[in-house]
């Protein structure tokens, strides 16, 4: 008879925890993230309300078929209910997929604007390094046989192309706020991931491809970018910062490095 009660208060203190929102993510800074979370919460509210009359009832069927001495009796369960609660869950979650669906294809379906300022990025164990074309828009040529991370030339640029000669690299990101971003993501070794947990964005790199990736961040400061798949021992420091500036500000960066080089 206990047990009724016991399943009837986790229920509420798990309830407790999400309503009250204890453990919650960092707030978004795009419209994505917007989207993101209002979708987030659509299933939640879904599904919390699902799970909360389904322990109640949990609780109910316990209370009310406890044993009280008498002789259990045999149930072939009931096909047509089984029919209604499966095609019922499939619908729901069918639909609450489709919903998302259109959220999710807008990052990974949709092509960058043109616009879009595009910077590389470059993951290998264990840290990110960041290439901003320069002055004359160019990405300039690369050679695997330059690479040198100690004399800081983890992309191999060839400084004999003057196209490489103002690519600016960087070991975090600096990005102009309500301005697309469009990433070119490069694996250098193993299987890595870009994450920003206020973007609400998540991508795998890959060795040997070449993955594009956009977003708009709206609101300025430091955010932080964890490598999200277990890429080795030093997987846990490979971390680097995105920093969302005023447009300003950004321009004001990027001529600053371009005078250092
Ligand atoms: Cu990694």
């Amino acid at each position: 008879m206990l047990l009724a009660p016991i399943v009837w208060a986790l229920t509420v203190v798990i309830c407790y925890f999400f309503i009250a929102k204890t453990w919650w993510f960092p707030l978004p800074i795009s419209a994505h993230g917007l989207a993101y979370d209002e979708h987030f919460m659509r299933t939640l509210v879904i599904v919390g309300v699902i799970f909360f009359l389904a322990q109640i009832a949990l609780g109910y069927v316990i209370l009310r078929y406890r044993d009280n001495g008498g002789r259990a009796s045999y149930s072939h369960g009931n096909n047509k209910m089984e029919v209604i609660w499966t095609s019922a869950t499939a619908v729901l979650f069918v639909g609450v997929v489709l919903m998302g669906t259109r959220i999710w294809a807008s990052v990974h379906f949709e092509q960058a604007p043109h616009d879009a300022i595009p910077i590389e990025v470059l993951g290998k164990q264990f840290a990110w390094s960041f290439r901003y074309p320069g002055p004359d828009g160019k990405f300039g040529r690369t050679d695997l046989k330059l690479i040198n991370d100690a004399g800081g030339n983890p992309f191999g640029l060839d400084d004999k192309d003057p196209a490489a000669k103002d690519d600016l690299v960087s070991a975090s990101i600096k990005v102009p706020a309500g301005k697309p971003i469009r990433l070119i993501l490069h694996a250098r070794d193993v299987i890595h991931n870009f994450f920003v947990r206020e973007l609400r964005l998540k991508q795998d790199i890959v060795p040997g491809m070449e993955i594009p990736f956009h977003f708009t961040a709206d609101k300025p400061g430091v955010y932080e970018i964890a490598c999200s798949e277990l890429c080795g021992l030093g997987h846990h420091q490979m971390r680097s910062t995105l920093e969302v500036m005023t447009p300003e500000n950004f321009e004001k960066w990027k001529e600053e490095q371009a005078a250092q080089k």
